[in-house]
């Protein structure tokens, strides 16, 4: 961590644990110091999807006093090492070559960020990700560069491809019919964001990517900004749904900027759903998106109905459905 790094972490906690930030060179200084000093910490974890036990695991590590950062690695890898969740990691199902291949990114409350994408017999793409981030000096790495390090990191080379998403597959290729129509039962690709005990946000997100995807097809979930993206100061925001959507629009980027503007996470993800809908065909796809702020304030939005996430604050996980533009 660099030298104004550690500075800016070292004063950004004060004597009641308010995190605050270092701005006394910036305009307005005065103003944005009292506004952090009202602010409540409320510890929280969000997920897309049914992934309450990835919730609770990174409960778990908040709770003791954990990281946000440690608590999103953790939560997500409950989904990737679980074959029956075929959209995340181990099980999921293969592009249309029968070849599972995972995309993975994850960033922490400095700003920095790692991400894996097309990386193929690797069961935890979030941890490889975050060792992208804290042992490189890169950001993204792909495809056999991304295997090549994470064998090299230690991690172990299996067989993605369960059983059941081969039959599947094979049943598949009777038709090869293929029409890129993410609906409710096809996906359920784990975005998390956290807010940990000092304040700090973290997020993660994975998946296996759509389904009989083309091969070396890559989505929104591993792109910094697209799938996932954490402003410390702000707050955090994680897509899920037809990568392709999320990408052209730059989604969760959308949605953390739109939170600096001044709306509630609900407004956010609603508008940055609203430029799906106005700029592009939203007829057939879904994209949901979840967003956090600094105060733990807590929302989402989808296109299409069917979209749920789960939220965890004072140990208490929700199943929510979100709200969506379109029955
Ligand atoms: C993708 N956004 O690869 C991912 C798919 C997804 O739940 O969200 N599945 O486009």
């Amino acid at each position: 961590m660099n030298t104004r790094r550690k500075f800016i972490k070292k004063s950004a906690v004060t004597a009641v644990g308010i995190p605050l930030i270092n701005v006394s060179n910036c305009y307005g200084a005065q103003q944005e110091v009292e506004k952090n000093i009202s602010k409540k910490i409320i510890p929280t974890v969000i997920s897309t999807w049914e992934n309450q036990k990835a919730n609770e695991a990174a409960w778990n590590v908040i709770k003791s006093g954990g990281s946000s950062l440690d608590a999103v690695e953790t939560g997500v890898k409950v989904p990737e090492a679980d074959p029956e969740d075929q959209s995340v990691g181990y099980g999921g199902r293969p592009d249309r070559k029968g070849i599972v291949t995972l995309d993975a990114c994850i960033m922490n409350a400095d700003g920095d960020a790692g991400s894996v994408s097309f990386l193929q017999g690797i069961k935890h793409p979030i941890s490889v990700a975050r060792k992208v981030m804290e042992e490189t000096p890169h950001v993204m790495l792909v495809g056999s560069g991304a295997e090549r390090f994470a064998l090299a990191k230690g991690f172990e080379k299996i067989n993605l491809l369960t059983d059941l998403s081969k039959r599947e597959f094979e049943d598949w290729k009777k038709t090869s019919k293929y029409k890129p129509v993410i609906n409710i039962e096809q996906h359920d690709t784990i975005g998390m964001l956290a807010i940990d005990k000092n304040g700090d946000i973290a997020g993660a997100c994975t998946t296996s990517g759509l389904a009989y995807k083309m091969h070396g097809r890559v989505g929104d979930s591993p792109i910094i900004g697209a799938g996932m993206f954490v402003d410390n100061e702000i707050g955090g925001a994680a897509a899920t749904g037809m990568g392709e959507a999320v990408l052209k629009s730059l989604g969760s980027f959308l949605v953390v900027e739109l939170m600096r503007q001044g709306r509630t996470p609900f407004e956010a993800c609603k508008e940055a759903v609203m430029r799906i809908i106005k700029k592009q065909q939203f007829g057939d796809i879904q994209v949901g998106y979840i967003a956090i702020n600094k105060e733990g304030e807590y929302g989402a939005f989808a296109i299409q109905q069917g979209f749920n996430y789960v939220i965890t604050q004072k140990g208490q996980t929700q199943l929510i459905d979100g709200q969506f533009f379109k029955k």
